[in-house]
């Protein structure tokens, strides 16, 4: 199980500090989260992960039961022992990854029937089956199996969709046979009234942890800051939120100020991989002809493993398609989001993390909305 508590409030923003505390780590809230999809951060040892997370990693439930298979997972003792990481883990249910990544889905009370997304095989999943899978994957905290339809949905259809959501969040809850800790999702569009349902309903059936789904799927900026400060005063206050699937720097700032205190995203890794960097003075293109001849390192401000590189170096790495530059970016992007959050974490205990949101906009090129 897990524990947490809020240790701050921001006087000038409202933004929560908290300790996050479970069997692999205790953690400062708000953080960010590095994604291990396959049981691997993408080109990192979990040496190097460390070097560039707190502690704490997700995991996916939809890949990892394909392959290698969870009942292989299993048998190394989980994701955990799988991978030899021995800090904290988060695994995602699967629940978005039906939507996202597969083909042809057949939604009825009971389940999803699905074909996979590389090689078509027929596939179900279920609110219990996603429990059974997350626990064999053994993490820490553990997520419901939900519905995020897309935002464009009928109103009736967000409102059905909602409805079972809930359903299933509390028959995972009845199917849990361990002390991992299952969050309820609240999902409902971009509809208030559904929102506000959601996270009600979800909160009386005591979840240690809420996440907000069905955010960062096609909506504007204004829309998804918009939901999150909605849903502050609406969810539980001494439990965590985990906004899924965000992680742009503005964003995790943004949505600190409106009540978020857990995050993950494959953008900083995903970025890494095809030569975008995120820095101290915001993002940049590496690949850009401009830097050919520059011999200063990627991000002064900074000071990580990468930082004796120069830019012309990182460049020539993929211009030349070296896998050695996809691992750099990626250490560079996990590294500036830690940073970034610990930054945030500091500005909170201060009580002036509205000052420094100003000082970002005005020393980096992320856009605010
Ligand atoms: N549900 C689940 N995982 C998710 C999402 C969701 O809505 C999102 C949406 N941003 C990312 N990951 N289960």
């Amino acid at each position: 199980m897990i524990k947490y508590e809020v240790l701050h409030i921001c006087k000038q923003s409202g933004a929560r500090l908290g300790r996050l505390t479970t069997p692999h780590g205790v953690f400062e809230t708000p953080l960010f989260m590095p994604v291990g999809t396959l049981a691997t951060v993408k080109t990192l040892t979990p040496e190097e992960i460390r070097e560039v997370s707190e502690g704490l990693i997700l995991g996916n439930t939809y890949h990892l039961w394909q392959q290698p298979g969870n009942d292989i997972v299993k048998a190394h003792g989980g994701i955990r022992g799988f991978m030899k990481w021995d800090g904290a883990l988060l695994t995602d249910s699967g629940g978005f990854q039906v939507f996202s990544l597969a083909k042809l889905r057949d939604i009825k009370e009971e389940g999803v029937t699905f074909k996979h997304h590389k090689s078509g095989a027929p596939l179900f999943l279920s609110p219990e089956i996603a429990i059974k899978i997350q626990e064999d994957l053994g993490a820490d905290i553990i997520m419901s199996f939900d519905e995020c339809p897309p935002p464009y949905e009928s109103y009736e259809y967000q409102k059905k969709s909602v409805e079972r959501t809930i359903r299933w969040a509390k028959r995972g809850k009845e199917a849990l046979t361990t002390d991992q800790a299952l969050f309820g999702i609240v999902q409902g569009g971009l509809n208030k009234d559904l929102r506000e349902f959601c996270a009600k309903e979800l909160a009386k059936l005591d979840f240690p942890g809420y996440s907000i789904g069905g955010l960062s799927v096609g909506e504007t900026k204004a829309e998804m800051y918009e939901m999150t400060k909605f849903l502050n005063p609406i969810l539980p206050f001494d439990k965590p939120r985990y906004l899924m699937g965000v992680g742009a720097p503005e964003d995790l700032l943004e949505n600190v100020i409106n009540g978020v205190d857990m995050f993950d995203c494959v953008l900083p890794t995903r970025n890494a991989r095809h030569g975008t960097a995120f820095t101290t003075y915001g993002k940049v293109q590496v690949k850009a002809q401009k830097f050919e001849r520059d011999m200063n390192p990627l991000d002064p401000g900074l000071e990580t493993s990468i930082s004796k590189y120069s830019k012309s170096y990182i460049r020539h790495l993929f211009k030349a398609e070296e896998i050695l530059g996809q691992r750099m970016l990626t250490i560079q992007n996990l590294a500036y989001l830690k940073y970034l959050m610990s930054e945030i974490r500091q500005a909170i205990k201060e009580d002036r993390l509205l000052d420094f949101k100003k000082e970002f906009y005005a020393k980096t090129n992320y856009p605010e909305v």
